[in-house]
């Protein structure tokens, strides 16, 4: 008996995380070693900062707070090029017609995502009044799978976590929901989502 729904946005809604990797990918070149996309899977539903953190590991490299910071700004702006591009398109199968279908029961929808980009990448998609509300990284301190962003959702709905049902793609965001006290549903492998309550390979099986 869902009243809510929250909404992961990379890997659930668009598949942002081809174009966050070949940004990090050429960051790491600048810096003399390879990221591989397989790299590129332990980023998915980490903040940016932290992604940072672990590309600089896999390079084996360390670099002070202050240069940091430079070369995010640098991943970011070239990542903002791309998905300035973004359209309808690029959303993934069944992702409109759940929505609507929701919307038309009564359903609660919000959006909880790491990326900073969140609205942009809404409105590019043209799905930006779907939503109730919209719960993202400049909104949030702590990471998933601390449940914050979840409860922030569920609080903006007006509802209780255990009205609320979350939409995840990534481990940490399947525990972040859990530990929200909401239902997990997961978006891809069951392999890599076993704690999800359920997990199917996207929204349009729904
Ligand atoms: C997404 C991506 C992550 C990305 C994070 C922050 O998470 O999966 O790879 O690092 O957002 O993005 P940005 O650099 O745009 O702030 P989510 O939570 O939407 O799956
Ligand atoms: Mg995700």
């Amino acid at each position: 008996n869902m009243k809510g729904a929250i909404f992961d946005l990379d890997g659930v809604i668009v598949d942002t995380a081809k174009y966050h990797y070949l940004a990090w990918a050429k960051l790491a070149d600048e810096l003399g070693f390879k990221f591989t996309e397989e790299h590129n899977e332990r980023l998915k539903g980490v903040s940016r900062m932290r992604s940072l953190d672990i590309l600089l590991e896999i390079g084996g490299l360390e670099f002070p707070e202050a240069e940091k910071v430079v070369m995010a700004d640098n991943k970011n702006r070239l990542y903002v090029e791309y998905i300035s591009r973004l359209d309808e398109s690029e959303l993934l199968p069944g992702v409109k017609a759940y929505l609507t279908g929701l919307r038309a029961r009564g359903v609660g929808i919000a959006l909880g995502s790491a990326s900073k980009n969140a609205e942009f990448i809404l409105n590019k998609l043209n799905i930006t009044e779907l939503f109730d509300a919209v719960v993202d990284g400049n909104k949030v301190a702590l990471a998933k799978p601390d449940p914050e962003v979840f409860l922030i959702a569920c609080r903006e709905l007006q509802l209780l976590p255990e009205e609320c049902i979350v939409f995840e793609d990534a481990e940490a965001g399947v525990q972040a929901g859990q530990a929200a006290g909401m239902k997990v549903v997961g978006i891809g492998s069951r392999e890599v989502l076993k704690e999800a309550d359920l997990v199917i390979p996207g929204l349009h099986v729904l």
